[in-house]
């Protein structure tokens, strides 16, 4: 219906591996098919949150080549999340109209994520994540999204569901505020937001 648009990745893992032990279809592998398949071009994929021992230098030399825009862990510790979230947003309006949102779940630290089968320290908190996720849908627009990689068998506190049913709640959320036509750059309601205290206003107006 869309025909090839952008994605924009949030995950821990590039995911853009040849094979994984000689197959083709793994959990590691669909970014590479969906590049090499030609059904997104490359420039269009906006990867957040990438971390851990993969990338390996091939791939990276890979994903450079192909000109994939990633933004690595190391870019938030260097420049800070708003520095790497404006850049993301940026990129995410460039180019074709439709986006599509994936979260794999361990783009959140697994103090926030332990339930999935690859957790990497050091990854994105729920403060830095679901901000984003909202402001993606609410300011950029999307034509679809998805949560993967919940392990409900290692999520005995709950944790990982809980912040995966947020992160759809969020994106929910940015679409309400489009379609009723909030405009503006990180919409916050100004009483939860503080700002309505601040005029002396404890009551919505
Ligand atoms: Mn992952």
């Amino acid at each position: 219906m869309y025909g090839a648009g952008k994605i924009g990745v949030f995950d821990a893992h590039a995911d853009c591996s040849p094979d994984v032990l000689g197959h083709l279809h793994a959990h590691g592998t669909p970014v590479r098919r969906l590049i090499e398949d030609e059904h997104v071009p490359a420039r269009n994929f906006i990867q957040v949150g990438l971390r851990g021992y993969y990338p390996s230098d091939e791939l990276f030399a890979w994903m450079q080549a192909k000109g994939m825009r990633s933004h690595y862990m190391a870019e938030v510790e260097r420049k800070g999340w708003d520095v790497v979230l404006r850049r993301a947003l940026e990129e995410a309006l460039d180019g074709p109209r439709y986006l599509y949102v994936s979260v794999d779940v361990d783009a959140l630290g697994p103090a926030y994520a332990p339930g999935t089968g690859t957790p990497e320290p050091g990854g994105l908190t729920t403060r830095e994540l679901f901000p984003m996720i909202r402001r993606i849908a609410h300011e950029i627009g999307i034509v679809g999204m998805e949560v993967v990689e919940v392990a409900p068998a290692h999520d005995p506190g709950y944790t990982t569901a809980l912040n995966a049913h947020r992160i759809v709640l969020e994106a929910l959320t940015g679409l309400a505020m489009r379609k009723k036509g909030i405009k503006g750059r990180h919409y916050l309601h100004p009483i939860a937001a503080g700002s309505a205290r601040a005029r002396g206003r404890t009551t919505p107006a």
